[in-house]
């Protein structure tokens, strides 16, 4: 099957699980995980060892979920981080740096850092806001009527965050596994009055060789090329190639994106809903090595590809709720 056969009903359907969107009992479901007036339960019973498994990495606490098939995926409760994905041949898809420090308050260079409510450094909030440094609690753990595995996790606004950004908020996040892995994330406005916020998966993906991957998905879009001070441009490449320091929003192409990682002679797909822009960004060797301190050529072996909603930022009005899924697998 071709990868542009995947029918996109197909993709929400494995991408959210049952339980999130096949249907709007689902939706409901997370909705209901998002924003139960009852104070939150204790973390649920520990799960059952098939499915999840508490650890640590660092000085954080981690939950393992594992599918049947033998792939597992590992987040950090601090910011409901995916830290790996591991397939069943034990192969690691994400990249996290050497050099990354898991130790509370620390962002984690690597992995899948939530970002909310602002992408970069777009206002006056910490660099992608705080919920990636965020304490949040596991909801629940299990497998879905696919028998994929999932995790449920939640957090909410606290006196930190509201005297950093005044709005009262619920987000659960769900994690889920199969032959693939999937992230959602369902920001709730408990408050009174309407927010607008930013929103994506700051995703790090690990590759044999960056010299050796092309992307499609993104031919003739728009984009804000960060490097040279956000002016907009139209991508003429097809595909495209990562050479040097790159960091592009890309705007309001909800298409697929196909990492093809030639040194690995396999091509990665990245669905998404709810995020209508996707940011592709590498350091490149200069910058890897000063601001974000990566280890000498760890950044070939690393490419961002960023499901996100960041222009125009997403309005919600009191009570509502929004959604942003990206689903990765290998073609
Ligand atoms: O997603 C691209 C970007 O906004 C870059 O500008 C760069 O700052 C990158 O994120 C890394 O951000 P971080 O906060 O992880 O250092």
């Amino acid at each position: 099957m071709s990868p542009y056969d995947l029918d996109r009903r197909e993709f929400l359907k494995r991408a959210l699980g049952a339980g999130l969107v096949v249907g709007t009992s689902g939706l409901a479901a997370c909705a209901k995980a998002a924003s139960s007036s009852a104070p939150a339960p204790a973390p649920s019973a520990p799960p059952a060892p098939s499915v999840g498994v508490r650890g640590r990495v660092g000085q954080l606490e981690t939950l393992t979920i594992r599918h049947s098939s033998g792939s597992a995926a590992t987040l950090a409760l601090q910011g409901a981080h995916v830290t790996s994905w591991r397939r069943a041949n034990g192969e690691e898809m994400l990249f996290v740096s050497e050099s990354s420090p898991y130790v509370p308050l620390e962002p984690i260079r690597g992995g899948i850092p939530v970002i909310f409510p602002q992408f970069g450094n777009r206002g006056p909030l910490p660099q992608h806001g705080f919920l990636k440094t965020a304490s949040w609690e596991v909801v629940e753990v299990g497998r879905d009527p696919k028998a994929a595995a999932f995790a449920l996790l939640r957090t909410r606004d606290t006196d930190a965050t509201r005297a950093l950004w005044p709005h009262p908020f619920r987000a659960t996040l769900r994690v889920t596994l199969d032959d693939g892995l999937a992230t959602a994330i369902t920001i709730e406005n408990t408050g009174d009055a309407p927010f607008s916020f930013e929103c994506g998966f700051h995703t790090y993906h690990r590759v044999g060789d960056l010299r050796q991957v092309t992307i499609r998905g993104v031919e003739r879009a728009r984009y804000q090329d960060h490097v040279a001070k956000d002016v907009v441009k139209t991508e003429v490449r097809s595909p495209l190639r990562v050479r040097g320091e790159v960091d592009r929003v890309y705007l309001r192409r909800p298409d697929r994106i196909f990492i093809r990682d030639e040194s690995r002679d396999r091509t990665l797909i990245v669905d998404r809903a709810g995020f209508g822009d996707v940011v592709i960004w590498n350091p490149g060797e200069a910058k890897a090595r000063t601001s974000i301190g990566l280890a000498d050529g760890e950044y070939l072996t690393m490419l961002c590809v960023e499901p996100a909603q960041i222009d125009p930022p997403v309005q919600l009005a009191p009570g509502s709720l929004w959604s942003g899924v990206q689903r990765v697998h290998i073609a």
